[in-house]
């Protein structure tokens, strides 16, 4: 239901009246994959997830090719899939991958790790190769840890903690970002990815957002980002001309309240894709 609500929501036609065109390839249907009833794995819809993985995998590496893709969800598992696939498509530029997580969780649990079953909380651990994902279509591009940045976090789980804490990813929480600004941390990340002409991918999951702003969620987490902040690190991503593909994940209509939501959402991409109140040299101030 997600992406008919930001196609309800107007994405396609404010993409349009950007200036872009526009393909909407509709929505996906996972790759075959093992019915079996009778199987039990403790974790939900794992085959399922598993057929969806491959999919998305191979339809992002494609589509990295054509231009800049927008990836709508949807659960966040998905990210699986779409950041498997445009690691790929990296490796085949010869460029490095850096992904920017833009959520109040880490999604670091393995299917091993995760006391959930839900495998939304389990797509970075999948992208960086963490063992314990014995069952999922072979990695055939890493993600690095150093080359991933988490921006917004303000829930993570003690087995996650404990696997971020060995690693360097590059990480802001919502205290980091009070005490020093969402500018701050943004910047730096971006930095690092222009030095290294890397591509960016970035992950917005709608619990990044303050629940009070965007209701439309299974998982809300108060204390999240404010619109000016969410909108401003849009902004930054566009001014920096690195991002060169996106999740939009998360959105659950059912939850949303006069698809309020799913318009943020929009919104926030239009300010990802160039979209401001004025250009910077008609700004009289600074
Ligand atoms: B989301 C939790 N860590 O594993 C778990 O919304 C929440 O994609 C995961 O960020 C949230 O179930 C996943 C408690
Ligand atoms: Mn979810
Ligand atoms: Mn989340
Ligand atoms: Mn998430």
């Amino acid at each position: 239901m997600g992406p008919d609500a930001l196609r309800t929501a107007g994405i396609t036609q404010m993409i349009r009246e950007m200036g872009h065109s526009v393909v909407d390839l509709g929505n996906m249907t996972p790759d075959i994959y093992d019915t079996d009833p009778t199987a039990r794995d403790g974790i939900h819809m794992l085959r399922e997830n598993i057929g969806w993985t491959r999919r998305l995998c191979e339809v992002a590496e494609q589509q990295m090719g054509q231009g800049f893709p927008i990836f709508m969800g949807g659960d966040h598992a998905l990210s699986a899939g779409s950041v498997s696939g445009v690691a790929r498509y990296a490796v085949s530029q010869n460029r490095p991958l850096f992904v920017l997580w833009l959520d109040a969780h880490s999604d670091f649990h393995t299917p091993k790790t995760s006391s959930s079953g839900n495998l939304h909380g389990t797509p970075v651990a999948y992208i960086t190769g963490q063992a314990g994902f014995e069952d999922y279509p072979p990695l055939r591009a890493v993600v690095p840890p150093e080359q991933v940045g988490m921006i917004g976090l303000r829930s993570v789980d003690p087995a996650e903690k404990q696997a971020l804490q060995a690693l360097s990813i590059s990480i802001a929480d919502m205290r980091l970002i009070d005490e020093f600004g969402i500018k701050t941390p943004l910047v730096r990340f971006l930095e690092r990815v222009g030095a290294a002409n890397g591509l960016l991918h970035v992950s917005l999951d709608v619990d990044f957002l303050d629940p009070s702003i965007a209701p439309a969620v299974g998982t809300t987490v108060p204390g999240g980002a404010t619109t000016r902040e969410a909108h401003l690190v849009m902004e930054l991503l566009s001014d920096s001309g690195l991002m060169t593909s996106i999740d939009l994940v998360e959105l659950n209509p059912f939850l949303d309240e006069r698809g309020r939501t799913a318009q943020l959402m929009v919104d926030l991409l239009a300010s990802g894709l160039g979209r401001r109140v004025f250009d910077r040299n008609t700004r009289p101030f600074m």
